[in-house]
């Protein structure tokens, strides 16, 4: 997994999705998204993008977000802020095995942040069928990060704190199993690029399985759950 980002490079978001997983054949498949779009533009609507729910857009921003050992990032970045419209990222619907994504983002902004939090990221199946979800928290100056299976399910929060403006890599893997509620979510936060699969930072199969994985989304929860990334 982490061979392939390094092999692929940079992701960036206030975002970028990349995802690699294994189809029928064993064939490892991946996605890259630059956010190669025009700066001021909405996201939803482009490449492989399309809108969830209402209120304002995800918007493109210029420059993008690099990490050590990460091949240079290229086009940009989208940044958004409290409530508003979901872009999800569409692709070849999977029904076995793991699919990871990753991503690099950054929190400028805690303003739009409570200490409860909301989620602003994972993997879904359709608009409403969300899991592998990425949280955030306020926590004193920074925030924490936090994880659950699915959107509706236990969150288990990391103990540190992240600071302002620091660009964190995440990993993230949500592996389709055959059974009934027997997937399992994995992520890893701030791995080192180019080396072998370390431990993950969180794992967990509590929650209810998803059908099948074929969106990557983002979400603007709301204005006191979502600050600006
Ligand atoms: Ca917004
Ligand atoms: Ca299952």
């Amino acid at each position: 997994m982490i061979k392939q980002l390094q092999k692929l490079g940079a992701v960036v978001v206030a975002s970028c999705a990349l995802l690699g997983s294994s189809d029928a054949l064993g064939q490892e498949a991946t996605i890259y998204e630059p956010f190669d779009y025009s700066v001021g533009s909405n996201l939803g609507g482009q490449g492989s993008w399309v809108n969830v729910n209402s209120g304002d857009e995800v918007i493109i921003v210029e420059g993008n977000l690099s990490y050590n050992k990460l091949n240079a990032s290229s086009g940009r970045s989208v940044s958004f802020v409290g409530g508003g419209i979901d872009p999800q990222f569409q692709f070849p619907q999977l029904t076995s095995g793991p699919a990871y994504f990753s991503l690099l983002f950054k929190v400028s902004d805690l303003a739009g942040l409570n200490e409860s939090g909301g989620y602003f990221s994972g993997l879904a199946a359709n608009s409403t069928s969300l899991g592998a979800a990425v949280w955030l928290r306020k926590a004193g100056e920074g925030f924490n990060v936090g994880f659950s299976k699915r959107s509706n399910s236990e969150v288990v929060w990391l103990n540190e704190v992240h600071e302002l403006n620091s660009t964190i890599l995440l990993v993230g893997m949500y592996k389709l199993m055959a059974g009934s509620g027997d997937d399992i979510v994995s992520f890893w936060v701030n791995p080192i690029p180019g080396t072998a699969e370390s431990t993950s930072s969180y794992t967990s199969a509590v929650g209810s399985d998803l059908s099948y994985v074929e969106r990557f989304f983002l979400r603007q929860d709301s204005n006191i759950k979502t600050p600006r990334l």
